[in-house]
């Protein structure tokens, strides 16, 4: 027998639309999750159906890739006004999906991130010399942390510089892509009929659109114009391999894509897991503790980061996949069943759109014991299998999965443990957390003060 899955309350003709348009849709989201033990519900948003998603045996047929696929539906399909037809936001049945793939997995496998090390450590370097002199002032962390992933990935993506930390603004390519992306959110939750009738936003929406654009044509331009196509980052890569399977280069206006996909997908998570962390290692003392004695134990003496120490630690890699999993950056994976199937006891039809709802799924009390306590002891290798299979995605699912993921977490690991090496971090203020929502979710307006530690502190 199949029950009926629950809907949310709303009004006619719009549904749950206005509900869903504040400023952080996700809270609403999950605060309607907490009030479905079912862990699943549906959503009327102007006529179009959603599931909610996030229970995690439901999950775990969800991520069944036989049956169900990644579904590039608004907000996505709309991101695809400026990403195209890059990595992202392809679909699935787009062959460039599979060519680009095969061609870039090899830039991202734990060799490659050896090669990248030097960049990253020069990029990391940039951000401790800026906060050493800074010593008294509030630095906004998540715009730091943005300097940080943003001048990391184009750098060792693309060989190029944007030296955010030489500047107070943030680079003007950030504040187009936010405003595309937060429009992007706008038009997912309004008819189309509204998103027509808004010329003078249609207009600013297209500039956003054209300043990243002329950013991602300097970038190749800056490559080609040292007269060789090649090396072994992304770009080189793109600009001269070819797909194993076709033998067929990748189409320039899709390698301008990629380049766009790479600059945006590469640096906002990253961006928003650093600040979380940060975030939770000033809420639970006991573990910034031991992530001192770690860094003081494998950096001792302002001796500098090296690929394989970095490789070596353990309890920063533990503090932000426990980040991850109670501040996911990313709110949601969306998915559709090929045909109609039954999940759990419910019925869904081919087509329906399913958002798996990650921070309610990453706190449900079936996948995690005390699902609310920030605890990286889940995290030590004897106690990895204890929660649920599919209690965890912070990216993503199958062959849609992350690429980036191994890039992200040496990336941030190295960026922790030269903060925690250096500085002792506090936070004046007392910060209470705030979620800014783009695509992604971030904590608003947190600062943190550092100052340089003395020997044995
Ligand atoms: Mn990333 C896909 C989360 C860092 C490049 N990423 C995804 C998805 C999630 C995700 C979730 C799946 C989205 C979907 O199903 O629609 N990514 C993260 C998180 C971090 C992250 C939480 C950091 C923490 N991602 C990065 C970095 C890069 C990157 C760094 C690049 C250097 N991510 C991608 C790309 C895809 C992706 C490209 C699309 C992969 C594909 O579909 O082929």
């Amino acid at each position: 027998a199949t029950r009926s899955i629950p809907a949310l309350r709303g009004v006619p003709f719009l549904g749950n639309a206005l509900q869903l348009s504040g400023d952080v849709p996700t809270e609403f989201l999950v605060e309607a999750a907490d009030k479905h033990p079912e862990g699943i519900y549906r959503v009327d948003i102007l006529g179009r159906q959603a599931l909610f998603v996030y229970d995690p045996d439901l999950v775990d047929e969800v991520c069944d890739e036989t049956r169900f696929y990644k579904s590039v539906a608004p907000p996505l399909s709309i991101v695809r006004d400026f990403a195209g037809d890059g990595l992202f936001t392809a679909r699935g049945n787009e062959p460039v999906w599979g060519q680009a793939h095969r061609i870039l997995m090899p830039a991202f496998g734990q060799r490659s991130m050896k090669a990248y090390f030097p960049q990253m450590l020069e990029v990391a370097e940039a951000l401790t010399t800026s906060w050493t002199a800074r010593q008294s002032e509030d630095l906004a962390v998540a715009d730091d942390m943005t300097r940080l992933t943003l001048d990391t990935i184009a750098l060792t993506g693309f060989g190029y510089r944007f030296d955010s930390f030489s500047s107070l603004q943030l680079h003007p390519f950030l504040q187009a892509m936010g405003n595309a992306l937060t429009e992007a959110m706008v038009r997912a939750r309004q008819p189309l009929m509204v998103t027509r009738m808004r010329a003078r936003r249609e207009e600013a929406y297209r500039a956003d659109i054209r300043a990243m654009q002329e950013l991602v044509d300097d970038v190749i331009r800056q490559r080609r114009g040292h007269g060789h196509d090649g090396g072994t980052d992304l770009l080189g890569l793109m600009l001269e391999a070819t797909d194993p399977r076709t033998g067929d280069p990748l189409p320039d206006e899709n390698i301008r894509n990629q380049v766009l996909t790479f600059l945006i997908a590469g640096h906002e998570t990253t961006s928003g897991l650093l600040s979380f962390a940060l975030y939770n290692l000033l809420r639970n003392p006991h573990v910034l503790a031991q992530a001192y004695q770690e860094v003081d134990r494998f950096l001792p003496d302002g001796s500098v980061p090296t690929y394989e120490t970095t490789m070596k630690l353990d309890v920063i890699p533990r503090v932000l996949e426990e980040t991850l999993r109670i501040w996911s950056p990313i709110p949601g994976i969306i998915l559709k069943p090929f045909a109609d199937t039954t999940i759990g006891q419910y019925r869904v039809l081919a087509g329906q759109q399913i958002f798996v709802l990650l921070p309610s799924l990453h706190r449900h009390a079936k996948a995690w014991d005390r699902p609310d306590e920030f605890d990286i002891d889940r995290w030590l290798p004897e106690r990895r299998g204890e929660h649920h299979r599919a209690g965890y995605k912070p990216f993503g699912n199958g062959e849609r999965a992350c690429i980036g993921r191994q890039f992200a977490l040496t990336e941030a690991r190295l960026a922790l443990a030269m903060i925690l090496q250096k500085f002792a971090i506090s936070d004046p203020h007392a910060y209470r957390m705030q979620v800014k929502q783009t695509l992604t979710l971030k904590p608003e307006g947190f600062t943190i003060r550092v100052r340089e530690r003395r020997p044995h502190e």
